[in-house]
Parts: C-alpha cells; sequence; structure tokens
C-alpha cells in the first residue's frame, strides 16, 4: 500500500526576514511503538545547560515522533531512579572510562540509561537514542559505548561581516549582517543541527579577516558574541573566531606585527584576554597567514612556527587553541617555469618547522596539496610531520564540485582521503590515525570543514548538499560509519521512512560524484573552471597571471610531471608511495595527470587512448545526470511538493551544465589535437 505523504516540511520563522526548515531534526511521526513507552520520562542526575538541551531535545523527539508530553525531573542520585518503569535515565558519573565525550545507552530493568562523563556525552547519547529511534531501533540493540573519534569536530564559516559568505551558496550569512553580529533564533536552530551530528567547534568568520572582522576581537562586538558562545555552549559546541595577523597595526596604532616583537607579544596578550574572560566556551583562533594576500610573520623574515607560537602563548593561559592554517603559497608565482609547482608549496613551507610548533597550535591541513579539487592526492605533510599536531581541513560548500547547484555527494571522497595510508609507520599510518591522535598519541587533533550552509530555508541551498553537513559531522565523529549508512541515515530522517525514496535518492548520492569527476576534470587534473567565481568550465582558466594554465596542455601532451624528474612533488611522500606515484604504469590512473604528463594516443588500462578516455568520460557523465534527473522524477508525490521541486529545478539546470562541461572540455580537446572521437560522435 502507497505510504501517506506527511506534510510536515514546515518553515520556522526566525526573526529575521528568513525562515528555516529543521533539515533532518524534521522528526515525522514514528511507527517504532516499542520505544514509544521510553520517551514518557526522563530524569537526570545533573541539570547544566548542556544536560537541559539533552532534555528539551527528548522533550521535542517526544512530542514530535509519538504526540507525547514528556515528564522530566531531577534525580540526583542513580538510586532513587524508578527502572521498575518505562523510561530514560541521564546519569554523569565519575565514569573516567567514558572521558573524552564518550556515553554509553543501555537497558538497566525497563530503564533506558544514558551514562557519561561530560555533560557532551549526554547531548550526544541523546540525539543517538533519536536518531536510533526513527531508523527503528529495537530497545534491546541499546547497548553500546560510543566515543567520538576525533577530539575536534570543527566547522569553519566563510561568512564576512557584510553578510556575504566567501564561496557560500546557500544565501548569505545568518552570523552577520551589515557589519553587525546577528543573533537569533536561527542561531539556536543551527547550534542543534550541527550538535546533533557531533560538532564541537565552530569558527563563524572568514578566514581572510579583513576590514570590520578585523574588530571581532575587540569588545565592540562582545555582547553578541557572549549571545552566541551562550547557545553554542549550550550545545556542547565552542565558539572559534579567525583573526588577522596585522591587528596589532590595524587595531593597536603598532608599526609591526612582528611575532618576536615585545610589543606586539603584549598587545596580543591583552587583546585576546577579553574573549577567553567574557565567553567562557571560547576556543581559541583559527589564522591564514602570508597566503592569497593575508599578512603573515614572513613579512617579518619569521617563520610560521614563530608566528603561530607568539598566538598561542597568549591563549595558552585560558586552555585557547591556535589552528594555523598550512594553505601557504604564492599566488603569484610563475607557472611559465615546469619546476614551479603549487602542490609543493604546503609541505615546503611547513615541513622543516616539524616539532617546533607549541602544544597548543595545530596545523590545519588541505586534504589535498591545491585546493578542494575534485580529485586531488593526499597532502603529503599527512605523515611528513610526526612532531605536530595536525587536523584535516576538507570543504563541504562546493568551490569546485558544483556549489551546491549539482549535487555531489562528497562523503565517499573524504572515506577515501582518511583511510588513505601515508606509511609513516609500519601501521597506524592512515590520515585517521594521524587527525584522530591515534598514531603519535595527540590531544590537539581533529578534522574541520568549510561549512556549506547561509541563511536559504534549507539551510545549504540544494535540498541534497544537506546530505554533506550531515555526514561531514557523523563521519568526523565516527570514521567507520560507510557513505551508504551515512546517506541512509540522513535520507530517513530527512525525509522519513518510505523505502523507495531512501533507495533512489542513495543512488543519486552514491553516483554524483563520480558523475561529477566524469563530466569535468579528467583523471586529477583539476581546474578547468571559470578563474575567480570558479563555476561553469574554461579548460585554460587560470587565476592569477595571464601565462599560465593548470593543465599544461599541448597539442601532444597534457599534465604536469611530478616526480622526481619534475617538480619533484612525489619525493615529498613516503615510500612506497613515493615510487608509486613515480611512474604512469604504478600510478593509480584517477590522478594520472595530477602526476605524469601523459600523451594523448598513452593506452590506459582500459585499452582506451587518454584522449578517447576524456571524450568518453565526459558522455558517461552527462548520462550519469540523465539518470539521476530519472531517479528522482521517480519520487514525484512521494515527497512533499517544496523540497522534490526545489531539487528537480537543480538537477535540471545540473544536466543543461554537465552537457556544456561535455561539449567545452570535448571540443577544447578536439581542436587541440585534431584527434576525432572513435565513436563518431560530434565534438564541436
Ligand atoms: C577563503 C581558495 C578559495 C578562497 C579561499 C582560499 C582559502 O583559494 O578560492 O576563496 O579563501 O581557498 O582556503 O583560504
Amino acid at each position: 500500500m502507497e505510504e501517506e505523504v506527511v506534510l510536515t516540511f514546515n518553515i520556522k520563522k526566525g526573526d529575521g526576514t528568513m525562515g528555516f526548515e529543521k533539515a533532518w531534526l524534521n522528526y515525522y511521526k514514528s511507527d517504532n511503538l516499542a520505544m514509544r513507552d521510553y520517551f514518557t520520562v526522563v530524569t537526570y542526575n545533573k541539570d547544566d545547560s548542556i544536560v537541559k538541551s539533552a532534555v528539551l531535545e527528548l522533550t521535542t523527539a517526544a512530542k514530535e515522533l509519538f504526540s507525547i508530553d514528556i515528564e522530566s525531573s531531577l534525580c540526583d542520585m542513580k538510586s532513587d531512579v524508578d527502572k521498575t518503569r518505562k523510561g530514560i535515565h541521564f546519569q554523569i558519573g565519575d565514569n573516567k572510562d567514558l572521558e573524552n565525550e564518550g556515553y554509553r545507552i543501555s537497558l538497566a530493568d525497563e530503564m533506558l540509561l544514558i551514562e557519561a562523563y561530560t555533560s557532551n556525552g549526554i547531548l550526544y547519547g541523546t540525539f543517538d537514542l533519536i536518531r536510533s529511534t526513527i531508523l527503528g531501533a529495537d530497545v534491546h540493540s541499546f547497548n553500546r559505548t560510543i566515543f567520538p573519534k576525533n577530539p575536534l569536530r570543527m566547522l569553519n564559516h566563510w561568512d564576512n561581516m557584510d553578510g556575504s559568505i566567501e564561496r557560500g551558496y546557500s544565501g548569505n550569512s545568518f552570523f552577520f549582517e551589515h557589519g553587525e553580529v546577528i543573533v537569533n533564533e536561527r542561531t539556536k536552530a543551527y547550534a542543534r543541527l550541527v550538535s546533533s551530528v557531533g560538532i564541537n567547534a565552530v569558527v563563524i568568520n572568514n578566514v581572510n579577516v579583513r576590514g570590520t572582522a578585523t574588530n571581532l576581537i575587540t569588545n565592540r562586538y562582545i555582547d553578541k558574541l557572549k549571545q552566541i558562545g551562550e547557545i553554542f555552549a549550550s550545545y556542547g559546541i565552542k565558539l572559534y573566531l579567525s583573526l588577522n595577523f596585522a591587528a596589532p597595526m590595524e587595531l593597536g596604532g603598532l608599526t609591526s606585527a612582528d611575532p618576536l616583537d615585545e610589543e606586539v607579544r603584549l598587545w596580543w596578550k591583552k587583546e585576546v584576554q577579553l574573549l577567553f574572560k567574557e565567553i567562557p566556551s571560547f576556543g581559541g583562533f583559527l589564522v591564514k597567514a602570508d597566503s592569497e594576500g593575508r599578512p603573515g610573520p614572513f613579512t617579518y623574515q619569521r617563520t610560521h612556527a614563530e608566528g603561530a607560537n607568539m598566538l598561542a602563548e597568549a591563549v595558552k593561559p585560558y586552555g585557547g587553541l591556535i589552528i594555523w592554517r598550512c594553505f601557504v603559497y604564492n599566488c603569484k608565482q610563475d607557472w611559465r617555469d615546469m619546476k614551479t609547482d603549487r602542490a609543493r608549496a604546503s609541505f615546503d613551507n611547513f615541513q622543516s618547522l616539524d616539532g617546533d610548533f607549541a602544544e597548543n597550535v595545530i596545523l590545519q591541513v588541505k586534504n589535498g596539496p591545491m585546493d578542494f579539487q575534485v580529485r586531488e592526492p593526499i597532502s603529503p605533510l599527512f605523515g611528513g610531520m610526526k612532531k605536530t599536531n595536525l587536523m584535516l581541513e576538507v570543504q563541504i560548500a562546493q568551490e569546485y564540485t558544483g556549489q551546491q547547484r549539482h549535487v555531489c555527494y562528497l562523503i565517499p571522497m573524504f572515506k577515501e582521503i582518511l583511510k588513505f595510508r601515508t606509511y609513516c609507520k609500519e601501521e597506524n599510518d592512515t590520515v585517521f590515525d594521524i587527525v584522530s591522535g591515534n598514531t603519535y598519541g595527540n590531544k590537539n587533533a581533529g578534522m574541520a570543514a568549510v561549512a556549506n550552509t547561509g541563511n536559504d530555508d534549507n539551510w545549504t541551498g540544494h535540498d541534497l548538499a544537506a546530505a554533506n553537513l550531515y555526514g561531514y559531522g557523523r563521519l568526523s565523529f565516527d570514521p567507520d560509519l560507510t557513505s551508504e549508512e551515512i546517506a541512509k541515515e540522513w535520507i530517513t530522517l530527512t525525509f522519513g521512512m518510505k523505502e523507495h525514496v531512501i533507495d533512489y535518492i542513495s543512488k543519486i548520492l552514491m553516483m554524483s560524484w563520480p558523475a561529477y569527476e566524469k563530466y569535468t576534470s579528467p583523471l586529477g587534473i583539476g581546474w578547468m573552471v571559470n578563474p575567480s567565481h570558479h563555476y561553469g568550465p574554461n579548460v585554460d582558466g587560470y587565476e592569477y597571471d595571464r601565462w599560465g594554465t593548470y593543465h599544461k596542455a599541448d597539442h601532444t601532451a597534457i599534465g604536469v610531471d611530478r616526480t622526481k624528474n619534475g617538480t619533484g612533488y612525489t619525493t615529498q611522500y613516503h615510500q612506497p608511495n613515493q615510487e608509486l606515484y613515480g611512474t604512469p604504469e604504478t600510478c593509480p590512473e584517477e590522478l594520472l595527470l595530477f602526476f605524469h604528463r601523459i600523451p594523448y594516443t598513452y593506452q590506459l588500462k582500459t585499452g582506451k587512448t587518454l584522449i578517447q578516455h576524456i571524450y568518453d568520460s565526459h558522455f558517461e557523465g552527462v548520462e550519469d545526470v540523465e539518470e539521476m534527473v530519472k531517479l528522482w522524477e521517480e519520487l514525484k508525490g512521494k515527497l512533499e511538493e517544496v523540497p522534490y521541486h526545489r531539487v528537480l529545478h537543480r538537477l535540471q539546470e545540473q544536466l543543461e551544465h554537465s552537457k556544456e562541461w561535455r561539449d567545452v572540455i570535448c571540443s577544447y580537446f578536439y581542436r587541440k589535437t585534431a584527434i576525432g572521437d572513435k565513436k563518431g560522435r560530434e565534438l564541436y
């Protein structure tokens, strides 16, 4: 029998002009009746703001899932809890085995018990319980102890104070508007949303700190920041800010920002006090220095360790962290020289500083050596730094992967990144091992993602892009989850428990990253996008000067020789990766053009020539999008109208734009090589 479509995709109005939807917290009526009786009473032995949020979450879930007004009360002693009655009890105790935000859910007689050492543990256990209930869990399955696997699970917003978002594709900022900080109902809705998937740290402003954003660290904005800090804290989230390295000059009137200058050091020490004193949950700062026009220690011939350590010293008394980005390269370099290689830059700038950074500094490394392309090798800094705290930076804002106009489910890519073996040790050497702290025992470590939210009703512009926000959070909490499991969870929570819906949307999500790769840039070469806004095909498009292209294609060959005979980039890896990438025969083919310069007539493992692969994959990519549109159309009447049409519209646009990619790329290479398509398709 056809299931009834329940219209609960309600929009809640914030206090601004925009409304917001509940995304995956949009609870549908549940038919998990075996769980229903547990959502009748909740008791707790501590009532700080985080536990209160957990109680509130259960209250909301009980109401929306089962139409129950849950009873809640403080019950100091575990022994006072009535275990003969079905219900839920939160117990924060001296159980050190659950520190680091862990929790245990178990059945104690008739009572479901969530135990933790920290309040965050209770909150995560609560969200787990609600999620599992919606997914149909049986009460007897609740016998588990869970720990988040990464200490820091962070979101980096690139929001500007005028309300724009750098690389934002979902409307404007909900943190800033017209130079002011905004706090409203949406702030809380956001905190709930991201905390429900385990995020515990958020940077609210862009790493490119210019103009008024420099003042965010002063008392000018402190009241509003304090309010955000409180809301975040009640959901277990620490607030962070990006800072401007030149602030001592721009705000303090000093003549220098030299990190070894005593006056500069004192200035920072005084300046950071305010935030930590006023906002108990303030976590520290994120810093982009000496990159793309941002100031940094290089101006004073100082190293990045000297720059970062100066700030680390200032925040140390408050337990603060400095998250220092390794995305440092000279964007003005002359690419005509075949030896100059942007891919080398992060390693060249940082590796020799291994061991020089303070304990409360974490280096944040982009997943690849370039810039969030659809396919890149893993940054060799992972495994290259053994005595330094590292964090992985990924981007769920789809700057180079369709800008949330195209569906591109990035969790499979993130999984590949996390499981990459660096060979820095014989075992426990994957990127996940390194950034979770397993490899070298670091406590300050974790993951960060450039956020994909804005003030659009559905938070992420494209409804399906919310799977990346959800998935990033879940994956950073538990990297062992599969992409399929995460997709299924997200679809069920967002659209309800309807099997055909889960199947079709899962298929769309799982085919989307490979499809995007096929119709855009081939075999790891990257870019080929319009400069500046980075949307749409432009094969020779190059950002910074009029000479270069990223791919260096001529009429006989394409790609960059990054082996020891070329730019030497491959030597930044440990063996056997160095060797693996060192020859076209051993190099994984999806990265062939990243590492090698290859003639168009080169035969790939499929038996196809390189040029034929380029043609075929572009046609296949478009066919994949056609299939995605068809799958979505099958869901007509099974989803609520608003999200159904929003997604349909975007998929149709994606189809048109994938054809444009195919045609532009194929005709470019046809004209360049004068080699036709073996299948006789029209290429120009
Ligand atoms: C925030 C890329 C983006 C920039 C971004 C930069 C970074 O270059 O295009 O918009 O700036 O990365 O990560 O700092």
